[in-house]
């Protein structure tokens, strides 16, 4: 048994995110936390919204709120639909919190202590009309190199290329579409980087090899592009205030920590939330998780490519620089991008779906399923109405669902409300048991090294494997001419209905629960089981009482589909 604390990369606040981010981060590190749980390791499961920086500022504005107001309401709404994914988080907190402002001021100024913190001039777009410093990617103006008309101050979106806001032609605030700005002089507070290139180095190299090759490549990259120092304050309302007691003059001009700097703090701040929330009686121990520790806690990180940087790279910098025994992670799972059509999921377009939507339309488990079957992992991949809707017809309803219900009507309608006996097991039951102990191994090791893809393809052939049995079997012709094998049959179908119950948690929790809940035990817990007792196949003894639980997944219509691909937009 070991320790293992989990994050995924914290959603941004500034809008509902859509199954592209959810298949990237959360959803997986959930499916992996639900494993080891039931394996019976101890498991820490931290996420939390991230709540700083300028979009954060502008959504409010948006939205006519403060932005404290607006963050509040925002992250309750995030975690309500969460919830309603069934994400186990051991806790979902706020980057905004006490905790993590005190431990990001705590580490800048150790930095500061050790020499890794500089005070920088730098010159800067001002807006007179907005009364404000303007970050690069809110001015607005016309490419030098395209000619296109909204321009970023940071990169044109339409030619890609990367920009510096004085490249600009007609440059405006993007905030007021004011053109009264001017390029003013301001401080801010340097991370220098390069001078922990060495040590981060290092790091890398010891560790790297055994992260996939999609974090671990990117990683090197950036290493290969030599660490930059690089500005970690901002001139906004909203933040981490800049410690007064180091840098009195920067606190008093209200400069905060730019977000990329205290988000993945955010993972030791919101552990230090969920601390602070313990219940009465309930010791919780967030040092135990981040500092000091030993080898027995293994961390974990989810996350998309294009958050990898960050976290191989600057965060371990900070961490590194701040001298101080925090945990660092031990393996960074990342992923590709699911695409809508082979097209980007876009919220200002309005193309894909949206977290909200999704449940709208149908429960978690239809959506977990499909999107951890169809990861991004060695690749991008695509969500199509057509591919969705006959991976849940073909694996959740025909192969799982229909199984199910099947056996249990079945069996109810010829045997009653408890599991028949019948005769011993037979020649059948036991190369059924050889077949379920392979693919449970399989599908563990799968799970283990977190290949989903491939573990939601395990999980497909366990249940293959129970409807080539009783395909093979026949239960309903053997009732006419020897019931006692049929009850055999049956007893074996509702084992394999509890042992489908146990392993498919991970994935479709609802539905596991339904199953489990199926039966008559006193046991309720979904506590994993090993491929030896898989091959015993003795979860329910006959005797047992069952129920027929209603049908776990309903088929998607042709119906459902041209209403969606109609809504939503297809091809
Ligand atoms: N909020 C992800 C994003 O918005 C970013 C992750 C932070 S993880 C510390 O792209
Ligand atoms: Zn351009």
């Amino acid at each position: 048994m070991a320790r293992h604390l989990i994050t995924s990369a914290l959603p941004y606040i500034n809008g509902i995110k859509h199954l592209g981010n959810m298949v990237g981060s959360m959803l997986p590190a959930d499916v992996y936390s639900r494993y080891l749980r039931q394996r019976g390791h101890e498991v820490l499961y931290i996420c939390a919204t991230d709540e700083h920086g300028t979009p954060a500022e502008l959504a409010a504005q948006e939205a006519g709120l403060p932005v404290s107001e607006f963050c509040a309401q925002a992250h309750d709404q995030q975690k309500a639909i969460y919830d309603g994914f069934q994400l186990s988080f051991d806790f979902f907190g706020r980057s905004s919190s006490p905790q993590n402002r005190e431990i990001t001021q705590e580490i800048a100024r150790e930095l500061h202590r050790n020499g890794f913190i500089e005070e920088r001039s730098v010159r800067q777009v001002y807006s007179n009309a907005d009364g404000r410093f303007l970050p690069d990617r809110y001015i607005v103006g016309t490419c030098p190199h395209c000619g296109y008309d909204k321009a970023r101050g940071d990169q044109c979106e339409n030619c890609t290329r990367v920009l510096d806001p004085t490249d600009l032609l007609e440059p405006r605030s993007a905030i007021s579409g004011s053109s009264d700005l001017e390029v003013r002089e301001t401080r801010h507070l340097f991370l220098l980087q390069s001078k922990l290139t060495e040590q981060v180095e290092e790091w890398i190299a010891a560790n790297a090899d055994h992260w996939p090759v999609l974090a671990s490549s990117i990683a090197r990259k950036w290493l290969t592009e030599g660490l930059q120092d690089r500005a970690i304050t901002r001139d906004l309302e909203w933040g981490v205030p800049v410690p007064a007691d180091v840098w009195p003059e920067m606190a008093a001009e209200g400069k905060v920590f730019y977000v990329w700097f205290d988000a993945p703090i955010e993972y030791i701040g919101a552990t230090k939330e969920w601390s602070d929330a313990a219940p009465a009686g309930e010791v919780r121990d967030w040092k135990s998780w981040w500092y000091e520790v030993d080898e027995a806690v293994r961390y974990t990180e989810f996350m998309a490519k294009d958050n990898v940087p960050f976290h191989t790279v600057m965060f371990p910098a900070t961490i590194l620089g701040s001298r101080r025994p925090w945990k660092k992670v031990d393996y960074v799972k990342a992923f590709n991008w699911l695409t809508y059509y082979g097209g980007k999921f876009s919220t200002s377009q309005k193309r894909g779906i949206f977290t909200n939507v999704a449940l709208e339309l149908l429960p978690a488990d239809y959506w977990r399923y499909f999107l951890m079957a169809h990861a991004p992992e060695s690749d991008d991949s695509s969500f199509t109405w057509d591919l969705f809707a006959s991976v849940v017809n073909k694996d959740l309803a025909d192969t799982l669902g229909n199984f199910v219900n099947r056996v249990l009507t079945f069996t109810r309608k010829r045997f009653g409300d408890e599991v028949p006996a019948g005769h011993a097991a037979g020649e059948a039951e036991q190369r059924l048991g050889e077949q379920l102990a392979e693919l449970l191994a399989e599908y563990e090791g799968n799970l283990d090294a977190m290949n989903f893809r491939k573990a939601a393809q395990s999980l497909r052939a366990l249940w293959s494997a129970g409807n080539a049995y009783l395909d093979e079997k026949a239960p309903w012709l053997q009732v006419k001419t020897d019931p006692e094998a049929a009850a055999l049959t049956l007893r074996t179908a509702m084992n394999l209905i509890h042992l489908y119950a146990v392993i498919s948690e991970p994935f479709i929790p609802t539905a596991a629960k339904a199953m489990r809940g199926a039966f008559t035990l006193t046991d309720d817990t979904a506590t994993w089981v090993s491929p030896e007792e898989a091959q015993a196949l003795d979860f329910v003894p006959a005797g047992t009482g069952f129920t027929v639980p209603p049908v776990l997944f309903a088929k998607i219509t042709d119906e459902d589909l041209a209403t969606w691909t109609t809504r939503f937009g297809g091809e």
